[in-house]
């Protein structure tokens, strides 16, 4: 992957790729680089100019990120369930609550919006709209993807 990602800095600007990788999401497009880790703290790098992304611009550029954010949330619509979810109730039902405890940063047993893994998860799982996941509305919302993930398509 990395060769494809790095190998060249004349990328198009309006070509777009968005990945990701265990926890971290990422999205290039043209020499820019926004990486999120799973606790939501964004990373932008300019490919052309600093090829080994150790000066973090985000703070800097702040409507650069806003820009970028946007992209990677409607590529990540796309996608289908984010990660911890898919893993957790696929094989072994138990992984759910270790994942669920990781997001809940501050072990109040409920994801605020700014835990949850994505927005677009959040909405679809808060289902009775209190603004919070409950660990069951996670567990619902898995389960009622993991049935209905071919219905949908
Ligand atoms: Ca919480
Ligand atoms: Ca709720």
């Amino acid at each position: 992957m990395d060769s494809n990602l790095t190998g060249q800095s004349t990328a198009d600007p309006q070509e777009q790729l968005c990945w990701r990788m265990g926890p971290k999401t990422a999205i290039r497009r043209g020499d820019w680089k926004l990486l999120c880790e799973a606790r939501g703290e964004w990373e932008l790098y300019n490919l052309a100019e600093d090829i080994g992304e150790r000066n973090d611009l985000a703070a800097t550029e702040p409507a650069r990120v806003a820009e970028l954010r946007d992209a990677l949330a409607a590529w990540d619509a796309q996608m289908v369930e984010p990660l911890w979810v898919r893993e957790s109730f696929g094989n072994q039902g138990g992984n759910l609550r270790q994942r669920f405890e990781q997001f809940d940063e501050d072990g109040d047993g409920r994801l605020s919006p700014d835990e949850a893994p994505t927005e677009q998860w959040f909405r679809r799982a808060d289902t009775d709209g209190d603004g919070f996941v409950s660990f069951d509305e996670a567990r619902a919302a898995t389960r009622a993807r993991n049935q209905g993930r071919r219905a949908e398509r």
